[in-house]
């Protein structure tokens, strides 16, 4: 429970993201409770916030509703409010229907509409000014991600002492597809206004340097970009990473260990268990994953009495015409092969539509003989890296999509195109059947990967480049 006091007036170090860190509950006997949300940034950030201190700026998630600010795990919480208006045109509608779906490739369409880009605009204008209101003299301000683009550009307008980096946690897209945007200038505009631009992959920042040329103008320098007014903007790749040891510590907690035990007995105690731990997105292929299970299961080539795929999926975005779309079309492919295979009282596929508690996240990744990450287009995955981080035993494997952002780390994974359903079908069975020496020999090299980069590297690299 924390306590509500008024936050301090400023804060030499800042991230600003669209949601805070934090979701609010309702506890056993009625009292309010703030619980760490799930979601990438969030794993991401909050190890950061919790060493540095600090002030996070952001949305505390209920519309119509202004909050007090208050301090939390050792940094502030500064709540921006956001009317239902708000959340309608400029979450659900320009973020998550416009450009969440323009920059993972278009997995279905992107919605144009001028209202939502207008209350886009305002949004940001508010979270520019919070941050503003917030910062020290020179701070740092970090904002995140595709819903605050023009952050960086309104609050160096509001406060020029500010040292001012962005991260896009998803991927940036190349100009075929960018171009459609009808605002496509004033977004990359909004960017530029940031000294430090950080992007998943180099090819993000390959991207999204060719467009500001092309669309904006700049000049480059070597790996600088020139502006007009002779500022200096840094475009490069920082690949986000997890809080490896800390995941690792925890999976090895002695209630987890039981609560892992008690789950594989849950599940019939199979000789193989699957699994799969997305949010409710349609970028994660949950829908060619489930299919792929179906087939295998209906064919033969997993005994239904032997092996369980445990798909968990968290859920998102619920008010989003696709994202309800998408839990019912799973609902209704999971009943079907549910119904079709397997006995009475063990299903094939474990299918829970829940979010769950990060012990009892780390108790699932322990127990998965094979872990199965197959998004159609991802910044990063970090499910990947967790699964890897948690997983005790060598004698393990991981399916990747090479469309994910860790493919391009984690080489040793066993890598697929989740559009092709039959070599996806391949490859999950290469994985499960593959020898225990080379299943070993990759699980080592992976876990080698991961724990050799971890969130801290990550975020020292990028707050080193942006001198802060
Ligand atoms: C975006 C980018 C990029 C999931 N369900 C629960 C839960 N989770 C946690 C997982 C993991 C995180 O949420 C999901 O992270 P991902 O990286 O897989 O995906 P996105 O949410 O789409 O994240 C992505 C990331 O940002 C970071 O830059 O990697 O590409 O799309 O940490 O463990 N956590 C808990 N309960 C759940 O039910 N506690």
């Amino acid at each position: 429970m924390p306590e509500t006091t008024s936050t301090p007036q400023t804060a030499d170090f800042l991230v600003v993201a669209n949601r805070l860190p934090v979701d609010r509950r309702t506890g056993p006997e009625g009292e309010l409770q703030w619980r760490t949300s799930p979601g990438g940034l969030v794993t991401a950030l909050e190890p950061v916030m919790k060493r540095k201190g600090g002030a996070w700026i952001g949305w505390h998630g209920a519309p119509d509703e202004t909050i007090e600010g208050f301090e939390h795990e050792g940094y502030s919480i500064v709540p921006v409010p956001l009317s239902s208006q708000d959340v309608e045109e400029f979450y659900e509608g320009f973020s998550n229907a416009t450009l969440w779906p323009l920059y993972h490739d278009v997995v279905v369409p992107p919605v144009y509409h001028r209202e939502w880009w207008q209350t886009y605009r305002e949004v940001n204008q508010r979270f520019a000014q919070a941050a503003a209101a917030h910062a020290a003299q020179g701070a740092t301000v970090w904002v995140q991600d595709y819903q605050l683009h023009l952050v960086p550009a309104m609050l160096r307008e509001l406060r020029p002492d500010l040292r001012i980096g962005f991260f896009l946690h998803i991927p940036f897209p190349p100009k075929e597809l960018y171009q459609q945007l009808p605002w496509r200038r004033e977004l990359l505009e909004g960017l530029l206004g940031a000294d430090l631009i950080g992007f998943q992959l180099p090819g993000g920042a390959t991207n999204f340097v060719n467009l500001a040329k092309r669309l904006v103008g700049v000049q480059m320098t070597r790996d600088r970009i020139r502006m007009p007014d002779g500022r200096v903007v840094l475009a490069k790749a920082y690949p986000i990473s997890i809080d490896a040891n800390g995941f690792r510590d925890l999976a090895r907690e002695p209630d987890v260990q039981a609560e892992a035990a008690q789950l594989r007995e849950d599940l019939g105690n199979p000789k193989r268990i699957f699994l799969g731990v997305d949010r409710l997105d349609y970028t994660k292929g949950l829908r060619q994953r489930i299919r792929a299970f179906g087939e295998l299961f209906s064919s033969g080539e997993l005994d239904p009495d032997e092996n369980v795929f445990l798909q968990v999926a968290t859920p998102s975005r619920e008010r989003v015409e696709e994202y309800r779309k998408l839990r019912d079309d799973i609902d209704l492919l999971v009943g079907r092969i549910n119904s079709e295979v397997g006995r009475i009282g063990s299903p094939a596929i474990a299918y829970r539509h829940d979010s769950y508690p990060r012990t009892t996240m780390a108790a699932m990744y322990s127990i998965a003989d094979v872990m199965v990450v197959t998004p159609l287009r991802d910044g990063m995955n970090l499910v990947a890296k967790e699964y890897v981080a948690c997983h005790e035993g060598d004698d393990a494997a991981l399916v990747l999509s090479e469309f994910a952002g860790a493919a391009k780390e984690m080489k040793q994974a066993y890598q697929c195109n989740p559009h092709d359903l039959d070599g996806m079908k391949e490859t999950i069975m290469r994985a499960a059947n593959d020898s225990t020496m080379n299943r070993s020999r990759r699980m080592r090299l992976l876990r080698k990967q991961v724990f050799s980069h971890q969130i801290d590297d990550w975020a020292n690299d990028f707050l080193r480049d942006l001198g802060a």
